[in-house]
């Protein structure tokens, strides 16, 4: 089993017995008219716990994901390079700002969804259970995940829920700078010394399955794709924004001199479709459902930023008048 999160149970919420069809055939037309569904609009209970369970995911995705390039901020090679990963890392949590704010609007609480989070009870991107064990890693992360978020987040701009949609445009202006930083650092190595270029090459090799696995199963086993398409909250399936990124990338990769881990990768003249080893299936369960390699390290890291920070949130929402000293 694929899902397992504890905010949406699509056996019971699919049957969508206690919805007013009048008000569901509306919702539908302003959908397919292209409307953007606002927060105080009505909205079915299943759409609803969809945008909440997507976009809080996606909000964890961001937050637990400035931890693996967040570890080499200080020991990013020269002082330009370290400027702008602390910039870039700074750019992602503040994405996940933006992605629980909107998430609010649909009435789960920010608390509620770092407890969540927290406890183990909702998913992240199975792509940050992975260790960045050199500077390569983190090149991959910048430039290749990166590119893969951007190929679903502008997609999904696109889509009917106005709140997600204007903060993913945000995120996608900004993800577009990660992307040429990523790019230059990737150049940088794999032009650099033969070192270097091994380096890079292993981080590769490394990253390639866990990228393959980023954009979901494949459409025929995915649970939410068939319903969120049709409330147009995801405009490409996993399995389009897995051939997109292999569109755009892979003749990005090999013009580098690297060599993609997987001798079946090839597209098909004729469908126009990438064919490649099936990634290990298997393995990506085991990953989302918190048995991947750093899942546990992630995890406590964030923790322990939640108890540091605890006093500072506690300060912010006293009242005002419990800071007025006697000499004010
Ligand atoms: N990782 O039925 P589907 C980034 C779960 S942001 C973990 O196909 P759906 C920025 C899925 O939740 C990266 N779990 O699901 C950055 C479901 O479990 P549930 C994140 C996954 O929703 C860059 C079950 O499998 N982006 O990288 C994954 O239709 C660099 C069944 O799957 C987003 O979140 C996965 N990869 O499609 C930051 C974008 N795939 O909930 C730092 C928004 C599937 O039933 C550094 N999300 N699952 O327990 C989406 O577009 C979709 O939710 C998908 C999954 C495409 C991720």
């Amino acid at each position: 089993m694929y899902g397992g999160g504890n905010t949406f149970d699509p056996i019971t919420d699919t049957k969508q017995a206690t919805e007013d069809p009048q008000k569901l055939q509306e919702f539908e037309a302003r959908i397919e008219r292209g409307e953007k569904i606002e927060p105080s609009d009505w909205m079915p209970d299943l759409y609803r716990k969809q945008l909440i369970r997507m976009i809080e995911q996606h909000a964890h995705s961001e937050i637990i994901g400035a931890l693996p390039e967040g570890t080499w901020i200080t020991r990013a090679p020269g002082f330009k390079r370290k400027l702008a990963l602390m910039a870039k890392v700074q750019d992602e949590v503040g994405h996940a700002q933006l992605l629980y704010a909107a998430a609010e609007t649909l009435g789960k609480s920010r608390e509620q969804m770092i407890d969540d989070l927290l406890e183990g009870k909702s998913k992240y991107s199975n792509i940050f259970n992975y260790p960045a064990f050199t500077w390569a890693d983190a090149c991959f992360i910048s430039w290749l995940v990166d590119a893969g978020a951007i190929v679903n987040q502008l997609a999904n701009s696109k889509g009917s829920y106005g709140p997600y949609c204007r903060a993913l445009e945000r995120i996608c202006v900004e993800e577009s700078f990660h992307l040429k930083y990523g790019h230059h650092c990737v150049i940088h190595l794999a032009t650099g010394t033969d070192i270097q270029r091994k380096m890079m090459q292993e981080a590769l090799n490394r990253w390639w399955e866990p990228m393959m696995h980023f954009f979901g199963p494949p459409d025929k086993v995915s649970v939410h794709t068939e319903v969120l398409m049709k409330w147009k909250v995801k405009m490409s399936s996993n399995d389009q924004c897995r051939n997109q990124f292999l569109d755009m990338y892979v003749p990005k990769i090999l013009e580098l001199g690297l060599t993609i881990p997987d001798p079946l990768l090839r597209k098909n003249p004729e469908t126009e479709q990438w064919e490649y080893t099936e990634p290990d299936w298997e393995v990506f369960k085991k990953v989302i459902n918190g048995d991947g390699p750093c899942n546990e390290e992630r995890l406590a890291v964030r923790r322990v930023a939640e108890a540091r920070g605890k006093w500072v949130r506690q300060a912010l929402l006293k009242p005002k008048t419990e800071y007025v000293t006697p000499l004010a």
